[in-house]
């Protein structure tokens, strides 16, 4: 069930890799039941922004989260998938649902996401189910190959835009000899992209929602310090790693230094 030889050799040298694995039929539709149902408690909440849906109730940033993510995080043929990546000490700390209506979906900013994180040394493997299809109309993902491969976090800047859904946006110049990919996605189809991986999305204008859940799983081997960011909401909605549970999915923590025991 692990990654085969040349997604491995894509992610490692690309940044990301689309695997030939899907999730099955049952699967897919628990999901989109567990997002309508999402929506509809955090009716007050930009959809793009449904920041820990996995935790139970309502979280420290606020969201009403639902048991069903926290299922997917913890579905092994996606475990065994992260494994071929980061190895077999599997940490999961983080899902968020990117939920772009029709008509008025946000933009999301080409950004790295190591520059909102505290783990040390910087280390995560996102897999980004497709819950929608996911297409060039709709605002699919879209990523710049290669741009991981120095582990450089190059400049940001705070982008003001009102209607965009992270304020953290790459400097254009800083990433201009990469070329921009759309990940088109059927619904059940998956990405995994690195955390070095320069990534957004456009707008949705099309009349058809575009719904991802973003995973985030970090090697046991980094450590996830919660006194290195404080709470803010600099990302454009409120990020609070104080009390973010972590979950010891795979292996054993190698730090010594990881608390499973907050945010429980
Ligand atoms: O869903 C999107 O459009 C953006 C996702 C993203 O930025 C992420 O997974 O870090």
């Amino acid at each position: 069930m692990a990654l085969t030889q040349s997604e491995i050799e894509q992610y490692r040298r690309d940044g990301f890799t689309v695997p030939s694995y899907r999730l099955p039929a049952a699967q897919l539709a628990a999901l989109r039941e567990a997002l309508d149902a999402t929506l509809e408690s955090n009716a007050g909440i930009r959809p793009e922004k449904l920041v820990s849906v996995h935790i139970k109730g309502r979280n420290a940033e606020g969201v009403v989260g639902h048991p069903t993510f926290l299922e997917v995080a913890k579905d092994p043929a996606i475990l065994d998938r992260v494994q071929s990546v980061i190895g077999p000490h599997i940490i999961l700390w983080g899902c968020q649902a990117f939920c772009k209506p029709g008509g008025d979906g946000q933009e999301v900013p080409m950004h790295q996401d190591g520059h909102y994180w505290p783990i040390r040394p910087l280390a995560t493997c996102t897999v980004w189910i497709a819950i929608d299809d996911s297409t060039v109309e709709n605002g699919c993902l879209r990523v710049l190959p290669r741009s991981h491969r120095d582990h450089t976090l190059f400049e940001h800047y705070t982008d003001r835009r009102e209607q965009v859904t992270l304020s953290s946006a790459v400097m254009p110049g800083t990433v201009a000899q990469y070329d921009v990919v759309d990940v088109e996605l059927e619904a059940g189809q998956m990405s995994l992209h690195d955390v070095y991986m320069v990534h957004g999305s456009n707008r949705n204008t099309s009349p058809r929602r575009r719904a991802g859940l973003a995973i985030r799983y970090m090697p046991a081997t980094s450590h996830f310090n919660r006194d290195l960011i404080e709470t803010r909401d600099t990302s454009g909605y409120l990020v609070d790693f104080s009390s973010r549970p972590l979950w010891l999915l795979r292996g054993r923590d190698q730090t010594g230094k990881n608390d499973f025991h907050i945010g429980h």
